[in-house]
């Protein structure tokens, strides 16, 4: 039996909920982000896409682009209090919500009686309710076209996609459009003439394979519609992490040391209740212009103390390269096991 997934997405986050605190900005072109000539933009009302201005685009160049635009600085508390609102209504209608990022989730419905459609405009009524804002959603039978659909025709848009309407759909599209193609793999097909679905399509499957290893049966599969990823509500439960916002942001290195450390510990006391050990460590860090950034490295053994925690925390700390100040710091270890039994008693 086909699946039933939406997938819904914000309009314009940061900048609407700004617009919507300041009502004096409606109908202009909206840039939220870093409020310094170094920093980027987070993102912007739709008035002011049609200038060009995009997000992750130094905010110099979005001045030069829309000199008229409103600059409002990054709320973030703000927006993760409407974050929280709409993730209660996803979670009303199921359990299976899979967060993707501060707006965005894909909600698995397939076991619900009710109308996908339905189900699809009651979480637009009701986000728009309760926040005041307009969500877009996408109706498909996988991840992959739910995302395409939500981002049909935002904003506002409600898109279902059907099996029959596949090939119409997806033929004319960019293959930068395809999920799992990044701009490596786009240049690599283009550089053999490749640029559309229709195209990629047209590829044999040994071909993808010889090009892509076994990512290349995906793309073949994707080029048709077909994505078999399950939601994962998981997704934040298989890593055990800490983070904080720095009271003053810095740039000193020996500052996020002593996070680093503190963070090292808690994790190492949360593996041992929970008797795990991980091989991937993650650093996170959101800088002044709220960019976030992530580095990780994955080891090729399983640790647990604090000390082993802390050290290769230190190893990356030291590979990245500070560009400008940084308001949050974070760590994390994943790619969890359970220990065995021996270990335990090592504790
Ligand atoms: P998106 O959903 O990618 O963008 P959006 O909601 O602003 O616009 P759209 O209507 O196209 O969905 O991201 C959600 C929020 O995340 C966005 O409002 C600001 C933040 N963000 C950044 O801070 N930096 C970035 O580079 C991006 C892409 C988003
Ligand atoms: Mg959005």
């Amino acid at each position: 039996m086909d699946r039933k997934i939406i997938h819904v997405d914000m309009d314009a986050f940061f900048a609407s909920v700004e617009i919507m605190d300041n009502p004096r900005l409606k109908g202009k072109p909206v840039i939220v982000g870093g409020t310094t000539e170094r920093g980027v933009v987070a993102t912007c009302s739709y008035e002011a896409r049609e200038f060009g201005v995009r997000s992750a685009m130094p905010i110099y160049m979005a001045k030069a682009k829309c000199p008229e635009a409103v600059f409002m600085p990054v709320r973030y508390g703000r927006y993760k209090e409407i974050s929280n609102k709409i993730f209660s209504i996803f979670h009303k209608i199921t359990d299976l919500v899979e967060p993707l990022s501060i707006d965005e989730a894909y909600l698995d419905i397939t076991h619900l009686e009710k109308d996908p459609v339905e189900i699809a405009v009651f979480i637009k009524q009701e986000v728009k309710r309760q926040t005041g804002l307009t969500i877009s959603a996408g109706v498909s039978y996988n991840k992959f076209l739910a995302k395409l659909a939500s981002d049909w025709n935002k904003p506002d848009g409600l898109k279902i996609i059907e099996k029959h309407m596949v090939p119409e759909i997806l033929f004319p599209l960019s293959i930068s459009k395809v999920y799992g193609l990044g701009q490596k793999s786009v240049k690599k097909l283009n550089d053999i003439g490749v640029f559309t679905v229709k195209e990629l399509y047209g590829l044999p499957k040994e071909l993808l394979i010889e090009f892509f290893g076994k990512f290349g049966v995906e793309i073949y599969e994707r080029a048709r519609g077909i994505d078999g990823r399950e939601i994962n509500i998981d997704r934040e439960r298989k890593s055990i992490g800490r983070e904080t916002t720095l009271r003053v942001d810095t740039d000193i290195k020996d500052d996020l040391k002593l996070y680093l450390n503190d963070f090292s510990e808690s994790i190492a006391d949360t593996m041992r209740n929970k008797n795990v050990s991980g091989k991937s460590i993650t650093i996170k860090i959101k800088t002044s212009s709220f960019v976030n950034h992530t580095k990780s490295k994955t080891l090729n053994h399983y640790i647990y103390n604090k000390e082993d925690i802390y050290e290769e925390a230190l190893n990356i700390l030291d590979e990245i390269e500070l560009m400008e100040k940084i308001r949050l710091i974070g760590l994390s270890i994943s790619s969890l096991r359970e220990n065995k039994t021996e270990q335990i008693s090592m504790f």
